[in-house]
C-alpha cells in the first residue's frame, strides 16, 4: 500500500503527498481511525489506498515523533515562533509562554522578529530598536536563535532559510504578525493569502484558517498556521513550568527544598540567580505570572 505525508486538512479531506511520485492524492480518513480515537494531523506519515472515485482512503498512520495540539500538527522538530516588531507590538510575555509550551512539547525554537521595515522614524522608533536589540541579546543569551527581518524587503531571510532547512517546521505566532507574509518571501512562487490588519480591532483578523505544509527549497517543510494568542497550560497538559525555563534547569536541583516553587523559599538557587541578575528580571517575572495563572486553571478543574 502506498506510503505519504498528510500536508493539508480542509473539510473533512486530507491532502496526502505520495512518497514516490511526489503527486497529492484527495483522501478521506477511514471511520475505523475515528472509531479508534485516531484522527490524522497535517505531518503525519500515513498508509493509504486509493478508491474508485480517484480518491484515497487514509488506512493508518504511521507512529508520531511528535504532536502538537496548537497549533495542530504532527512530526514538526523545529518551531518558529513568529512576532512583529510593531503592528501588533513585540510581547515578551506571550513569547515566553510560546516558549514555555515548546520546551514542554520538546521542540527546538527559533525566534524570528519580522516587519523590521515598519519602525517608525524618530524618537518611538529608537525606543522600539532598543527593545528589539535587548530582546535578541537576551534570547540569544539563553541559547534560541533570534533572526530579523522583513518579508516585504525581503531581508534577513538567507540565515532563516539556513536554520529551516531540512527540518519541518511549524510557524506560531498570533493573527497579523506576518507569518504567510514570510513564507511567501521564503519560498519562490508560493502566494498564501495575508491580510491588512483589522483597524478597529487593532489585530489580526485570522486569514489563514488551516495548517498547511510547504516544501522548502534546501529540503524540509514549513507550515503555515492560523494564528493564535492565547495559550491554556492546562489545555496544554504542562505540569512543570519552571523546567520550561531552561535557564532554570541547571539551578532547580540546588534549590534546598525538593518541589521549590522559587518564589518564596530559603536557599533557592533561583531567587539567588535572579539576584544576582543572571537571570533576566522579565523571564523571572513571566515564570512567577505563568504559574499563578497555572494554579488558577488547576482548580477550575
Ligand atoms: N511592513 C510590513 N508589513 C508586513 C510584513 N509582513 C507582513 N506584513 C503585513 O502584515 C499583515 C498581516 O500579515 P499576514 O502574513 O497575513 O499575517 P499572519 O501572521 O499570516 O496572520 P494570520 O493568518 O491571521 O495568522 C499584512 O497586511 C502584511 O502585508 C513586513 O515584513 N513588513
Ligand atoms: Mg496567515
Ligand atoms: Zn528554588
Amino acid at each position: 500500500m502506498p506510503e505519504g505525508l498528510i500536508t493539508k486538512a480542509l473539510s473533512g479531506y486530507y491532502y496526502v503527498q505520495n512518497d514516490e511520485g511526489g503527486h497529492t492524492i484527495q483522501c478521506r480518513g477511514r471511520g475505523i481511525m475515528k472509531q479508534r480515537g485516531q484522527s490524522p494531523l497535517v505531518g503525519d506519515r500515513v498508509i493509504y489506498t486509493l478508491t474508485d472515485n480517484g480518491e484515497g482512503a487514509v488506512e493508518r498512520i504511521l507512529p508520531r515523533k511528535s504532536a502538537l495540539i496548537r497549533p495542530a500538527i504532527a512530526n514538526a522538530d523545529l518551531a518558529v515562533l513568529v512576532f512583529s516588531v510593531v503592528r501588533p507590538e513585540l510581547s515578551l510575555i506571550l513569547l515566553d509562554k510560546f516558549l514555555v509550551h515548546t520546551e514542554h512539547a520538546g521542540l527546538d525554537a527559533v525566534i524570528v522578529l519580522t516587519k523590521l521595515d515598519r519602525i517608525p522614524d524618530g524618537e518611538v522608533g529608537d525606543q522600539i530598536r532598543r527593545n528589539v536589540e535587548a530582546a535578541q541579546a537576551l534570547y540569544r543569551s539563553l541559547g534560541y536563535k533570534v533572526f530579523l527581518t522583513s518579508a516585504h524587503q525581503g531581508t534577513g531571510l538567507e540565515p532563516l532559510k539556513l536554520a529551516l532547512a531540512q527540518h519541518i517546521n511549524v510557524c506560531a505566532g498570533q493573527s497579523g504578525v506576518g507569518k504567510s507574509s514570510l513564507l511567501n518571501a521564503l519560498v519562490p512562487g508560493l502566494t498564501l493569502e495575508t491580510n491588512e490588519i483589522s483597524m478597529k480591532l487593532g489585530r489580526g483578523k485570522h486569514t489563514t484558517r488551516h495548517v498547511e505544509l510547504i516544501s522548502l527549497q534546501g529540503g524540509g517543510y514549513l507550515a503555515d498556521t492560523p494564528g493564535f494568542s492565547q495559550l491554556d497550560f492546562a489545555e496544554l497538559g504542562i505540569d512543570e513550568i519552571d523546567s520550561c525555563f531552561r535557564e532554570f534547569r541547571p539551578l532547580s536541583h540546588q534549590c534546598k527544598f525538593r518541589g521549590c516553587s522559587h518564589t518564596h523559599e530559603p536557599s533557592c538557587a533561583v531567587l539567588d540567580a535572579k539576584e544576582q541578575g543572571l537571570i533576566a528580571s522579565s523571564r523571572y517575572e513571566h515564570y512567577v505570572s505563568f504559574l499563578t495563572e497555572w494554579k488558577e486553571t488547576r482548580r477550575r478543574y
